[in-house]
């Protein structure tokens, strides 16, 4: 991929594990940044939401440009040659419902050449409690697909393997992960007593131009089709939070290509991250057994940045 990263240490761990940590609040930063959630959502919404999925476009984009300009310091000391495309919060207030199943970020880039990133910073100490992003490492290198709300996952029959082998990125508030959208990730529910607050940035090389994908499973021959989409995509797609399965209605189509992405075996994940003890049915948390009941034949159903 093209460097973005200014230190060639990140660049190559990043290129290799699909994610970094790196520092990227300040104390002061951080609690600004809860102040201005704050007076949009003096209440959570129930569970798991993110800005991206609000219809009110006025908090959608004044909450990218807050989190933009706070960010932005911390974004040109780590970052050459960007664009950054989108800032949103994604929230997880206390709920057994506050689960993120197992995915891979929707395909916004041309990612033959180029790579979507999201620096996702949380502004509270994550703990086992409190809904850490759990990530497999190196799985943004499985094999190229493309990805979408209406696509079929290529892991869909590992998923509940996915969750024994997801590795937990303990951050403290103001401590971000940079990570590829292609890894496979999913956070468990928010069960502390305090809603889990995060700001997401996403960002590409500044030479990508934006496509996304939509899954026609009607044709005879399988087949994704590409939309391009200019710079306003993220704040301006309304069908985010809601007919994401549905085809784009934003966007110039590109055409189709042939859906052609086999599906990973458990025996391909041993082999790759080898093999996982035997669970007794004792030893599983009860979010974990919540969170496979739900992920079970079923897959990410609302895509955001
Ligand atoms: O915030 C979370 O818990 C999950 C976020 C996520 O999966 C994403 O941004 O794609």
């Amino acid at each position: 991929m093209l460097p973005v990263f200014r230190d060639a240490h990140l660049q190559a761990q990043f290129e290799q594990t699909g994610y970094v940590v790196i520092p990227f609040y300040d104390e002061k930063q951080i609690s600004h940044l809860n102040q201005f959630y704050r007076q949009y959502h003096p209440v959570d919404e129930e569970g798991f939401y993110a800005s991206t999925y609000s219809r009110n476009k006025a908090y959608r984009a004044g909450a990218d440009q807050e989190i933009r300009r706070v960010a932005a310091a911390a974004i040109e000391k780590n970052f050459q040659d960007i664009r950054v495309v989108a800032g949103s919060f994604i929230v997880k207030s206390p709920s057994p419902n506050s689960a993120m199943g197992v995915h891979q970020d929707m395909t916004l880039v041309d990612e033959s050449q180029f790579t979507g990133i999201n620096i996702w910073c949380p502004l509270v100490d994550l703990t086992p409690h409190n809904g850490v992003l759990k990530v497999l490492p190196g799985s943004h290198r499985i094999r190229p697909t493309y990805r979408g709300a209406s696509i079929p996952d290529f892991y869909r029959k590992v998923r509940s393997e996915i969750l024994r082998y997801g590795q937990p990125i303990y951050l403290k508030a103001g401590q971000a992960i940079v990570f590829d959208q292609s890894i496979i990730h999913f956070s468990p529910p928010n069960l502390s007593a305090e809603s889990r607050i995060v700001t997401n940035i996403f960002f590409t090389h500044q030479d990508a131009r934006f496509q996304i994908a939509y899954y026609h499973e009607d044709m005879v021959e399988k087949a994704v089709e590409l939309f391009a989409q200019n710079d306003r995509f993220i704040v301006d797609f309304d069908q985010f939070g809601h007919d994401i399965k549905q085809r784009p209605t934003l966007g110039e189509s590109l055409g189709e290509v042939p859906y052609d992405f086999p599906e990973l075996t458990l025996q391909q994940l041993e082999e790759r991250y080898g093999k996982l003890p035997q669970l007794t049915p004792d030893r599983q948390p009860s979010w974990w057994r919540r969170l496979v009941q739900a992920v079970a034949g079923s897959t990410k159903n609302q895509d955001h940045e």
